[in-house]
């Protein structure tokens, strides 16, 4: 019985660090970061990037075939490559979330779904769920303990 208390205390521990670590730990320091996108149809390579908050960066987009766009959701930023030609813009992510840019220029039958995403900050999300759930179910344990003992 007393050992099966300190299990539940050390889960409820446990999963309130997991939970609250993340907000605690240092954000990485803002960085200089290029990132060539090759647009081609109807696609962009890479689809997805990454970024920290205040980070100064550079999107270089490439188109690979037809003229191709890229808007920037959130940000309101836009980009027009040429074909055979790069396009260069540079900002600072000073807003953190994920936000997606999308072709700008009519370029064909699939445009409409020439999408990619931008993720602003790290994610924090899956390690405070997973804390938020372990703990709730060390309280339930804890409220309940002979409903969970039986
Ligand atoms: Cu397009």
């Amino acid at each position: 019985m007393k050992s099966a208390m300190i299990f539940r205390l050390l889960m409820l521990a446990g999963g309130l660090a997991l939970a609250l670590l993340p907000s605690f730990a240092q954000a990485a320091p803002p960085v200089e970061r290029v990132f060539r996108i090759e647009a081609s149809s109807f696609a962009y390579k890479p689809g997805q990037i990454q970024l920290n908050l205040g980070d100064r960066v550079t999107l270089e987009l490439v188109s690979m075939d037809v003229v191709h766009g890229l808007y920037l959701d959130g940000y309101d930023l836009s980009l027009t490559a040429d074909p055979g030609q790069t396009a260069r813009l540079t900002f600072v992510a000073d807003r953190a979330g994920s936000f997606r840019f999308r072709c700008n220029v009519t370029c064909g039958a699939m445009h409409p779904f020439m999408i990619g995403k931008l993720t602003v900050g790290p994610n924090h999300s899956f390690t405070l769920a997973a804390g938020l759930t372990i703990s709730a179910i060390a309280i339930f344990l804890l409220i309940h303990p002979r409903r969970a003992s039986q």
